[in-house]
């Protein structure tokens, strides 16, 4: 049983937590004028976009007069490497982070001090909606650098007024000493590298379920609720998500309620989502459907960001713990993440979610796409759990194969290897080789 979390008093909360729907639109409406107004007038890029698009920031004139405007792109981003799309001289950024790319070629973002002093209230604001208290002792597993994870994280649980361990992502042995040594309660990391780090506790002799860890607030890369009780049982602890993408703002853009645990909300005091049909890109959908997850910043001063497509699979759905903003269905995958396996479409959390329902399967995986005598092929392979015998191991794989093919639609081949067998991740995980195009050298890196 994981210990209750103490009810929040809502008093500690933001004013914008606090505010019904009509005041949020309100606010977004206001301050999403002045961002397209400002990105025009600083950004030659915006201006040129707009002009060649036929649309003036006077034509925002309602909320729903944003899906006049044309999109951003990480294209935008690598044509304008590495500044071009800074709104302030380089004097008023106070940071830099970047994201590394398929090409090699980072896409950059910068912040002003105002940027980070909104950005570190915000990633606060997800770890209190996770249940994260001020005088709680913080782990910090997320990768420090360029990456946004590390002090995008580090700077929000300052804020919020907790002690934080800054141990960064990887040296798995080290983070379990300094857990038990310092015995903190949170612990910060992507879902994948925390099974990495309760794996290493069990094969030295510690159980897991009985280290300081109350909280683990995850994100970074898609997860499945299937996961969240693997983890929550495996660390007896609370498990919630926060997202977020380096283009917009990095950790923070949405966090979880440990109260509702039903998907992170969106802080739209800073940013108005919409969710575009991917194919048929013009069409902006309504509340609930899926689609790709686009944003715009509405506070941004350094990289003000209008209608990026974040290439995230998800949909909106309506607040609860904060009825004022919308929250975000569980990421299904990206766009860009996509196999598609003979006409049908597969994603890694599909594979995800049906494993974990088989108890001699463990989360660790991987999707190999090969394409013999011209047609695609998946392989998955997958390790066992501990103490599973051979035959109950390859009775497991038969039936992964055959729920595979009832849920999902596609035929793929089941390969189920020892315990510790694949490769781990020390943040985000590459979950899929594709090896189609191996021959020009053309191996599948995710961005
Ligand atoms: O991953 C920022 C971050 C750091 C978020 C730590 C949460 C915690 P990027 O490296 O730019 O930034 O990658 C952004 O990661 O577009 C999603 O595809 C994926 N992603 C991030 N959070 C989640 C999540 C950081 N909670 C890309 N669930 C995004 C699913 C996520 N996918």
């Amino acid at each position: 049983m994981i210990a209750t979390v103490p009810d929040i008093d809502t008093a500690s909360l933001d004013l914008e937590e606090r505010m019904s729907r009509d005041e949020i639109e309100a606010l977004q409406l206001r301050r999403l004028r002045h961002t397209v107004q400002y990105a025009y007038e600083r950004v030659p890029h915006y201006t040129k976009k707009f002009d060649d698009h036929g649309v003036h920031p006077s034509d925002l004139k309602e909320l729903a007069d944003l899906g006049k405007f044309p999109f951003t792109t990480k294209e935008d981003l690598r044509q304008t490497y590495p500044a071009g799309m800074f709104a302030v001289p380089m004097n008023q950024v106070a940071r830099i982070h970047a994201s590394s790319g398929t090409t090699g070629q980072p896409t950059v973002v910068g912040y002003t001090k105002t940027d980070l002093d909104n950005w570190a209230t915000l990633a606060a604001r997800s770890l209190r909606a996770s249940g994260v208290r001020p005088g709680d002792k913080v782990h910090n597993a997320y990768g420090y650098g360029l990456f946004t994870g590390g002090l995008g994280a580090h700077y929000g649980a300052e804020k919020l007024g907790c002690t934080v361990i800054p141990i960064s992502g990887g040296q798995t042995e080290r983070q379990i000493q300094l857990i038990l040594d310092f015995r903190p309660s949170v612990i910060l990391s992507t879902p994948t590298y925390l099974l990495t780090i309760f794996d290493a506790m069990r094969a030295s002799g510690i159980d897991p379920t009985h280290t300081s860890l109350r909280h683990a607030v995850l994100g970074a890369e898609p997860w499945t609720e299937e996961m969240r009780r693997e983890i929550e049982v495996s660390g007896n602890l609370h498990a919630c998500d926060i997202y977020g993408l380096s283009e917009v703002m990095g950790p923070g853009v949405a966090g979880e309620s440990v109260e509702t645990k039903d998907g992170s909300h969106i802080w739209e005091d800073h940013f108005r989502p919409e969710i575009i049909d991917p194919v048929e890109t013009t069409r902006v959908l309504g509340d609930g459907e899926h689609g790709e997850l686009v944003f715009t910043s509405l506070t941004k001063e350094a990289l003000p960001i209008i209608r990026y497509r974040t290439h995230d699979l998800t949909r909106l759905l309506p607040g609860t713990a904060r009825p004022g903003m919308r929250r975000m269905g569980r990421i299904i995958g990206r766009s860009d993440d996509m196999i598609i396996l003979r006409g049908v479409n597969v994603f890694p959390s599909q594979i995800e979610e049906i494993a974990l329902r088989i108890p001699a399967l463990s989360p660790h995986f991987q999707l190999e796409i090969t394409r013999p005598m011209h047609m695609d092929q998946l392989a998955v392979r997958i390790e066992h759990r501990e103490g599973v015998s051979a035959d109950d191991a390859r009775s497991a794989g038969q039936e992964l194969t055959r729920l595979i093919k009832i849920h999902v639609g596609s035929t793929c081949q089941t390969d189920v290897v020892e315990p510790g067998s694949l490769a781990r991740s020390n943040g985000k995980l590459r979950r899929i080789y594709d090896l189609r195009n191996k021959e020009q050298g053309d191996l599948y890196v995710r961005r």
